[in-house]
């Protein structure tokens, strides 16, 4: 009989889906020491969550999140509610002795993830933050071509994420845009996953400087309704106060050179967080919404024949894909949950799944306040942790 692995998921909707699938899916795809149990999710709404939980198939739900983290049938502590929820829930999880995975970024300060992290590692627990592109195979890939050596020396990282799902001025004034909840806006939602790939792929930031623009300043109030979408109740007009997009260079410690751009504005992008990185010996290029594709170019291969190929990556070759299907049969967005929850849970064998935690969430709020501020004060600034 596995051992169990009790999950408590504070939160249910987007991201509550993603996480309990990857949970339920992972025997599928791997031989666990463990069994995730989807034990209790917890929600205010005692109709919606009694809903998510049946769903889902969670055994029990709750609407008060500290009951749940009482509880002593429960091992890891989920967090997937708006980003001012996150420092309260972790801490207390951690002073419980729960292990914690929370979604990003992981507060709404630089102060918050410290704190966080200060929790984690006094109650000695173990801490991922959910940035799951990491676990695309191809985005893996990329990372064992990097330390291999197959592009030498980096010159530059470049990552555009761009999203239009908020272009209807009568879009509504959801948590994602009042930066009491979710800290920034387009920044800290998507920009920080590019942040963490080019942390991941490159090396760490040294300086910064952007600038932030809110092209809607007023919008009607509203829910969120599943996803991405939402529901205005046109009762009342509220002032956005986050960023709509984002633009901001940087220099890494290694002196790589970093553009960057995260947008909710770039009509017909859907979720196009991409990236490209170029060194001293070719090139690698990904976009997450043709995710298994990587596109290499290498300088070394015989003139006449040199261009950008694209390799699949399904095949055993490329890590994590081999889990799945034969080589060519694709795989989507909930897998790199998957993939990130097995690194997490069943420990990372080699350098390039190494899961990113707490650390890894500080070190990334801290460039965010890093852009803020530079936004404001028109100046470089320097990544200080
Ligand atoms: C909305 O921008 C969102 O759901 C982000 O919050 C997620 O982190 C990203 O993976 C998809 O888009």
């Amino acid at each position: 009989m596995k051992k169990e692995l009790r999950i408590g998921m504070i939160g249910y909707q987007f991201m509550g889906k993603a996480h309990s699938h990857a949970y339920r899916d992972l025997p599928f795809y791997f031989d666990l020491e463990f069994q995730p149990v989807l034990k209790v999710i917890s929600g205010r709404n005692d109709h919606a969550v009694k809903e998510a939980a049946e769903r889902m198939g969670f055994e029990e739900y709750v609407t008060d999140w500290k009951k749940l983290i009482e509880r002593t049938d429960i091992d890891i502590v989920d967090i997937v509610t708006p980003n001012h929820t996150h420092a309260e829930i972790a801490i207390a999880a951690a002073k419980a002795g729960k292990h914690i995975i929370t979604e990003k970024p992981l507060a709404l300060t630089l102060e918050e993830a410290k704190e966080m992290h200060e929790a984690v590692k006094e109650n000695k627990v173990k801490h991922l933050i959910c940035h799951n592109y990491r676990f695309a195979p191809a985005v893996l890939f990329a990372k064992k071509l990097i330390v291999e050596g197959r592009l030498g020396r980096l010159y530059h990282f470049r990552a555009n994420y761009l999203q239009d799902f908020i272009m209807d001025p009568n879009f509504p004034l959801i948590w994602r845009l009042k930066k009491e909840i979710s800290g920034s806006g387009a920044l800290g939602d998507i920009g920080a996953h590019s942040i963490d790939l080019s942390r991941f792929l490159v090396g760490e930031i040294k300086e910064v400087v952007g600038m932030t623009e809110t092209f809607i300043k007023e919008r009607p109030s509203g829910e969120m309704a599943g996803g991405l979408k939402a529901t205005a109740d046109q009762s009342s007009l509220g002032e956005v106060t986050v960023d709509d997009a984002v633009a901001f260079i940087s220099r890494f410690e290694n002196g790589v050179l970093g553009t960057f751009e995260a947008t909710r504005f770039a009509a017909g992008n859907k979720n196009k967080n991409k990236f490209e990185i170029n060194g001293e010996k070719g090139s690698i290029r990904w976009d997450m919404e043709d995710m298994n594709r990587l596109d290499v170019y290498f300088r070394d291969d015989e003139a006449g024949l040199q261009g950008f190929r694209t390799i699949n990556c399904t095949e055993e070759e490329h890590p994590y894909a081999g889990a799945f299907w034969p080589a060519g049969h694709i795989i989507g967005y909930e897998h790199t949950f998957i993939n990130l929850f097995h690194a997490f849970l069943q420990g990372p064998d080699k350098e390039e799944t190494a899961y990113p935690d707490f650390e890894d969430g500080v070190r990334n709020q801290a460039v965010l306040a890093a852009v803020e501020k530079s936004a404001e004060t028109k100046q470089w600034i320097e990544i200080k942790v």
